[in-house]
């Protein structure tokens, strides 16, 4: 495989660190974002990949930082072949009702403006050089609903929605655009949810066995490394002990 440019938002943890690990240790050349700055540091210094790696710690929430960034990438990094919007979270499990809007906001300001800042701002780039892939992490949540999902699936059927809407601006363009839609993994997830409630966090995973971030990287690994005429639209993903449910119905 050509060595390639790959930006992952959110590498510290989860998903995004494992899909770093993963390119990585096929010798590509990563852009690393997020906001703990100093985890990025020691996956790059664990790898002694000083010379093919760009430590970018921001928030995505910013769209200035982020363009700024982007616009001032030095020699080497500023071709961006492949950029994963991973950066997101949930926090909370509550009814709407008594959600908390600032929840809320971060949500829908990192989920979703996150990943459009980082769209906006690297596919110039990718459109004049008719080339790249974008992949977003999506979810389950975006398609089944569940109690307490409410603005966490809005997310991410915002992220399901745009990506779908890409692909459609892009046709044409020879830029590849896939949604990957994990289920139940075990990442640092449920302890963001729960706002660092470990005990609540682990028990989400009890005695069945989640996804790990190694299969959600092996995905996307595969997804980016297909012929470039194959555009892997989107997957959805669960561990085989997670399935549907029936509808819940209300009796008096
Ligand atoms: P983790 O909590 O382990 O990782 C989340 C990553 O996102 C961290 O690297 C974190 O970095 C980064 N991040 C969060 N907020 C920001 C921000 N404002 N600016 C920059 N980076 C940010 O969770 P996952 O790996 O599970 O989550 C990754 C993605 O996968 C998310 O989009 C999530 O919604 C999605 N997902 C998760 C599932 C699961 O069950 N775990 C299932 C389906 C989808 P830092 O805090 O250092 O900034
Ligand atoms: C995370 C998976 O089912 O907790 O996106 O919403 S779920």
């Amino acid at each position: 495989m050509v060595k390639k440019n790959v930006l992952v938002t959110g590498a510290s943890s989860g998903f995004g660190e494992a899909i770093a690990r993963k390119f990585l240790s096929e010798g590509h050349r990563l852009i690393l974002v997020a906001r703990r700055k100093e985890r990025l540091i020691s996956l790059v210094d664990e790898f002694d990949a000083s010379d093919r790696c760009l430590i970018i710690g921001l928030d995505v929430r910013d769209r200035k930082k982020i363009d700024q960034e982007i616009t001032g990438l030095p020699v080497g990094f500023k071709r961006v072949d492949i950029l994963v919007n991973n950066a997101g979270l949930a926090l909370g499990l509550g009814p709407a009702e008594t959600s908390d809007p600032e929840d809320w906001e971060m949500m829908i300001d990192t989920n979703i403006k996150g990943m459009l800042y980082f769209s906006r701002s690297i596919l110039p780039g990718m459109v004049e050089r008719r080339s790249g892939h974008i992949v977003n992490i999506g979810s389950i949540a975006a398609t089944w609903p569940y109690p307490g999902g409410n603005v966490y699936g809005g997310t991410k059927a915002f992220v399901q929605q745009f990506s779908r809407n890409l692909r459609c601006d892009l046709v044409g363009r020879n830029i590849r655009v896939s949604l990957v839609e994990p289920g139940m993994s075990e990442t640092e997830f449920s302890i963001v949810r729960f706002k660092g409630d470990r005990e609540k966090a682990k028990s989400v995973y009890e005695k069945m066995k989640p996804i790990v971030g190694e299969d959600i990287a092996e995905t996307v690994f595969w997804l980016t490394s297909m012929p470039e005429h194959i555009n892997v639209n989107q997957i959805e993903i669960m561990p085989v002990a997670q399935a549907w449910s029936p509808f819940s119905v209300h009796r008096e």
